[in-house]
């Protein structure tokens, strides 16, 4: 089979499954959020992560059907846990560039909202830098899918083309500083700058700001010193399997 051919039985076979990784706010260390990230369990290879098939299925186009798995499953899950009393923070999903240009993409999002009954305010949106090339038309889906009551994040951001002139335009909540700024804050002054400078930018246009990448004790003192809101890494927490978040949850209340 070709990797193609693969990927469309992983879908029609339910091979896809999600972990979620969580995120923190550094004033308080509650955990405000979780990202939905996807994994492929192979029959004979084991758990795939998706650096391995979501470059490729953006390419072959897959992305958009698995795309959609993602988000309605990550929303019925959110709801399953709401259900059960868990009281579980907003889950982020990823939407690669080929989704967010669809044409019914609010629509999607909305029936997903309303098949699921998981609140619009549970939901946030990552978007990366990609999606703003044309300006106008993602200005549009933006508004669209903000009149639902969903979030919108920019992921990896700094790594994408950064015209700063659109984070005035963009409806647009949060800024995702990509971890390969963050990995060498405390060693190279450059990139301590470039994350102080991009927190700063936040604060003054309004917009809340997470980085990626944390792992150590010195990297979240130096983002709390310059007023980050929110942190997401392997110093937090890895992405973890559904057990591990429901023990995680059950153990918060
Ligand atoms: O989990 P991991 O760090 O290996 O993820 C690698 C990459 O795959 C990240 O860039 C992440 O954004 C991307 N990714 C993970 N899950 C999804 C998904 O559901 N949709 C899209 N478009 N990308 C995802
Ligand atoms: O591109 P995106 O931000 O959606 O993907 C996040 C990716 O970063 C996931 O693949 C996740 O496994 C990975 N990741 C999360 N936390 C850390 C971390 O602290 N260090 C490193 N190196 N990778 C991380
Ligand atoms: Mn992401
Ligand atoms: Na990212």
């Amino acid at each position: 089979l070709t990797l193609e051919q693969e990927l469309r039985r992983a879908l029609s076979r339910s091979e896809l499954l999600l972990h979620y990784q969580p995120q923190m706010d550094i004033e308080t260390q509650r955990i405000v959020g979780f990202e939905a990230l996807v994994r492929w369990k192979h029959p004979e290879r084991g758990l795939v992560p998706p650096g391995q098939f979501i470059p490729f299925a953006e390419e072959c186009g897959l992305i958009v059907p698995i795309g959609e798995w993602v988000l309605s499953e990550a929303c019925r899950q959110n709801k399953e846990w709401q259900d059960a009393g868990y009281e579980p923070p907003p889950v982020s999903v990823n939407l690669s560039t080929r989704q967010f240009l669809q044409h019914n993409l609010t629509g999607r999002v909305a029936e997903v909202l309303q098949q699921t009954g998981l609140a619009p305010s549970q939901l946030e949106l990552e978007i990366t830098e990609s999606c703003t090339m044309e300006v106008e038309y993602a200005t549009e889906q933006m508004l669209e899918l903000k009149q639902l009551g969903v979030k919108i994040s920019i992921d990896d951001f700094g790594t994408g083309y950064s015209s700063l002139s659109y984070l005035k335009k963009f409806p647009i909540d949060k800024l995702k500083i990509d971890q390969s700024f963050v990995r060498d804050i405390m060693t190279d002054p450059n990139d301590a700058a470039i994350v102080a400078s991009i927190i700063a930018m936040t604060g003054h246009l309004s917009l809340k700001v997470i980085a990626e990448g944390v792992e150590t004790e010195e990297q979240l003192q130096f983002l709390h010193r310059n007023q980050c809101d929110e942190i997401q890494g392997y110093y937090f927490s890895p992405p973890l399997s559904i057990d591990k978040v429901e023990q995680l949850l059950k153990g918060r209340l």
